[in-house]
C-alpha cells in the first residue's frame, strides 16, 4: 500500500501486499510500536497490522514502561504506544482505531452496528475486568495477588461468555479486533496453565475453550504465539544474566 492509498492524515506507508512483499529499505517512513510483544496490549496491535498486511517497525529497547524516552512521547509511561510521524497515540484500543481509519480493510470492526457494538465491548471487557498485567503470575508475585489476578480473569470470561456473539471468531463471524486483543490473553493463559491453571478459567466456558483452540492454530495466532514466545525466552535469558 502506498502512502497515496492510506486515509488522510495518516502519515506512514506500507509496502504494497504487506510485509514479506517488498524490500523494506524502500519503505523509510513506516509506523513504528514502541512495546515489547511480551505486553498483550502491544502484541494486539502488531497482530492487528498484520492482519492489515500494514508494516510496523516495533521498537522494543525504547519501548519499555517507564523509560524516559516512553515518557517523553507518553507521560502515560505505559506501553504500547504509536508513533505515525509527528504524532503519537497511547492506549491499544485506539491505536487499533487508528489502523482502521488508515487501512479501512480488511475492518477490524467488521458488519452491522450491532456486531461492532460487540466487538468493542468484548475488547473493553477483557481490557477492564481481566487482570491489567500478568506480573501477579511472575515468580517473585505474592500469592494473593496471584489469586486475584485468577479471580478477576475467571470474572472477565463470565461477562464476555454471557454478551458474546457467538459464531467462528472471538465476536460473530469476522475475525476482528476482538480476536487481536485475545489471542494474546489466551495465549497467557495457555503458558500459565501447568503452574497456576489459568486455562482452567476459559475451560469454564466451553465456547470460549473452543474459539481459543480454533484461534490459536490460524496463521495470526500461530505468529502472535512465536513471538510472544520470543520476547518471554529473551526475558527470561536476560534475568539469568545471559
Ligand atoms: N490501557 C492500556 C494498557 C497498557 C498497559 O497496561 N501496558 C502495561 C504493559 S502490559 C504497561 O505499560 N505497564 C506499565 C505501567 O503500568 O507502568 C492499553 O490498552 O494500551
Amino acid at each position: 500500500m502506498l502512502k497515496s492509498q492510506l486515509a488522510p492524515g495518516c502519515s506512514s506507508r506500507t509496502p504494497p501486499g504487506g510485509l514479506a512483499s517488498s524490500p523494506l529499505s524502500v519503505y523509510t517512513d513506516v509506523m513504528k510500536l514502541l512495546g515489547t510483544p511480551l505486553s498483550p496490549y502491544a502484541a494486539r496491535v502488531m497482530i492487528a497490522a498484520r492482519a492489515k498486511g500494514m508494516e510496523l517497525a516495533v521498537d522494543e529497547a525504547d519501548g519499555w514502561p517507564g523509560s524516559a524516552t516512553l515518557r517523553a512521547v507518553s507521560p502515560i509511561g505505559k506501553i504500547p504506544v504509536l508513533v505515525d510521524g509527528d504524532i503519537a497515540i497511547p492506549e491499544s484500543e485506539i491505536i487499533l482505531g487508528y489502523l482502521d481509519d488508515c487501512v479501512p480493510n480488511p475492518s477490524l470492526f467488521p458488519g452491522d452496528a450491532r456486531q461492532r457494538a460487540n466487538t468493542r465491548l468484548m475488547v473493553r471487557l477483557m481490557d477492564t475486568y481481566s487482570t491489567p498485567s500478568f506480573a501477579p503470575f511472575l515468580p517473585s508475585a505474592e500469592p494473593e495477588a496471584r489469586s486475584e489476578a485468577l479471580r478477576r480473569i475467571g470474572q472477565a470470561l463470565g461477562y464476555i461468555d454471557h454478551f458474546r456473539l457467538d459464531g467462528e471468531f472471538a465476536s460473530g463471524e469476522e475475525f476482528s479486533a476482538a480476536d487481536c486483543a485475545w489471542i494474546p490473553f489466551f495465549h497467557y493463559f495457555e503458558t500459565l496453565q501447568p503452574a497456576f491453571g489459568v486455562l482452567d478459567q476459559v475451560r469454564r466456558y466451553p465456547r470460549l475453550d473452543r474459539w481459543w483452540g480454533r484461534a490459536r492454530a490460524t496463521p495470526l495466532g500461530e505468529f502472535a504465539r512465536g513471538v510472544i514466545d520470543e520476547a518471554v525466552a529473551k526475558m527470561f535469558a536476560k534475568q539469568r544474566g545471559e
